[in-house]
């Protein structure tokens, strides 16, 4: 919006006129300072929230230095332009201006952010200086395009069996899951691929950032990333070929064993991680990613103990048909004899192929026992969340472990049940009869005060 300081050029202007009008004397013969203004706008179809540049450029056609020239540039109409005023420097009309000197040229950069959609965004930039003799090219209204409209992004999952890098007969992936997801849509949305490998999403809203990824590919093809997509209505993304190989796990194999299968807090591990190649051709920048996170319960290795293939160094090697046996140890953290268990978790990678093999183990530290509560539910309503009567009532419960029952409770009228004095460690929860664990439930890690006593909540489901 106009500014107090900016309503003076227009002033400026109508007195300018009026002076020349009464001196009645050609433009030619006028003398003192001119500003002249012109701008060039970064070309695009731009959306809200992008950075526009406009590059400002400010010369001196009079015969006289104009003092205190100063520059202003605000949104006339439309989609707002934020521009910081300190960017024009010594010319910022939060100052005193600077001169100009005569035959002087002078570019400012200025970046803006557009703010919330409104039509295409008219921005006005002026330069002032006092007794300019020609105040109507200080001024110059700019207008920069909004973008309009809807997007379709569409095309084509193949796995590249051939290698070329382009879809060839037979490397149609149907099936797949595509996710489309953008700055703007609030909803990750799915189609599925066809038999020819197509996908498509119609009538999306622009969107400045906005990606597709895919799911449950066939026959273990990894998808390379599609990489960020800018929905500016210009439909460049009506024809995607989303190649995808095959994972690294075909030819990199890996194994991890541990020395024993029970230690006690304490005690030193060792680790075996064996890796071949069982491809034709040389894999390298091999590294192995170990977690010694999760309950804090795992052997802490250090990454040094896995030589070239430690993930800081990434130079590990495989020739085809070659086999490594990489060994480390590391002592069991005393966490492990709450939790009942220790172990290491490893993917071993390239960076780059996706697929990478992962492996884990695991050996039980025992000793300690604990009570564990919890509640099993039915989602009798199908919303998805726990409801007052959905506990399973009445039913007896068992815990599970390598397909030996380790534990029994009985729920109460509400479904909760405690299991007592159970050796720490991670069990299936299972419930003899019609229901079987929800995806992704049915475990329950029994651990020993203060790093268990939580209360649980296990969902289960007709089966
Ligand atoms: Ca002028
Ligand atoms: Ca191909
Ligand atoms: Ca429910």
């Amino acid at each position: 919006m106009p500014t107090g300081r900016f309503v003076r050029p227009a002033a400026v202007l109508a007195a300018a006129l009026v002076m020349a009008g009464t001196a009645a004397a050609p433009a030619s013969a006028a003398s003192g300072p001119n500003l002249e203004v012109s701008v060039v706008a970064q070309e695009g179809r731009w959306l809200s929230g992008d950075t526009v540049g406009l590059d400002v450029t400010v010369r001196n056609l009079g015969d006289a230095v104009a003092f205190g020239a100063f520059g202003t540039a605000y949104t006339e109409s439309g989609t707002p332009l934020r521009i910081d005023r300190n960017q024009w420097g010594d010319l910022s009309d939060g100052g005193s201006g600077a001169p100009i000197a005569q035959g002087e040229t002078r570019t400012v950069h200025l970046t803006g952010q557009l703010g919330t959609f409104d039509g295409d965004s008219v921005v006005h930039v002026e330069v002032h200086a006092g007794q300019d003799i020609d105040y109507s090219d200080n001024v110059r209204l700019v207008t920069l395009p909004m973008a309009r409209g809807t997007e379709r992004v569409a095309g084509v999952l193949y796995g590249d069996a051939n290698g070329d890098g382009k879809p060839s007969a037979g490397e149609a992936l149907a099936g797949a899951e595509a996710h489309f997801i953008g700055v703007g849509t609030t909803t990750d949305m799915v189609a599925v691929t066809d038999a020819t490998g197509h996908f498509s999403f119609d009538n999306l809203p622009l969107s400045r950032y906005a990606y597709v990824s895919f799911q449950k590919v066939p026959g273990g093809w990894v998808d390379q990333p599609v990489g960020e997509m800018r929905l500016d209505g210009r439909g460049a993304y009506t024809a995607l070929e989303v190649r995808a190989v095959r994972p690294l796990s075909d030819v990199l194999h890996e194994t991890l064993a541990l020395d024993k299968t029970t230690y006690a807090a304490g005690d030193t591990g060792k680790v075996t991680v064996t890796l071949s190649n069982s491809g034709t051709q040389p894999l390298t920048g091999l590294f192995l990613s170990c977690d010694a996170g999760g309950f804090g319960s795992e052997l802490p290795v250090t990454d040094d103990q896995w030589g070239a293939f430690g993930s800081q160094r990434r130079a590990g090697t495989l020739a085809p048909g070659q086999r490594v046996v990489l060994t480390a140890t590391a002592k069991v953290p005393d966490r492990a004899a709450y939790t009942g268990s220790t172990g290491l978790d490893c993917t071993a990678d390239d960076g780059h192929s996706g697929g990478a093999p992962y492996a884990v183990v695991t050996a039980k530290v025992p000793g300690k026992v604990a009570d564990s509560r919890g509640q099993v539910w039915l989602d009798k309503n199908g919303n998805g969340a726990l409801d007052l009567d959905e506990g399973l009532a009445f039913r007896n419960l068992v815990l599970v472990e390598d397909g030996t029952i380790c534990a029994y409770a009985r729920t109460d009228a509400n479904g909760f049940a405690t299991f007592k004095n159970v050796p720490v460690g991670t069990y299936q929860l299972r419930v003899p009869g019609p229901w079987k664990p929800a995806p992704f439930e049915g475990d329950l890690g029994v651990f020993a005060p203060p790093y268990g006593g939580g209360e649980w909540h296990l969902r289960f489901v007709a089966g």
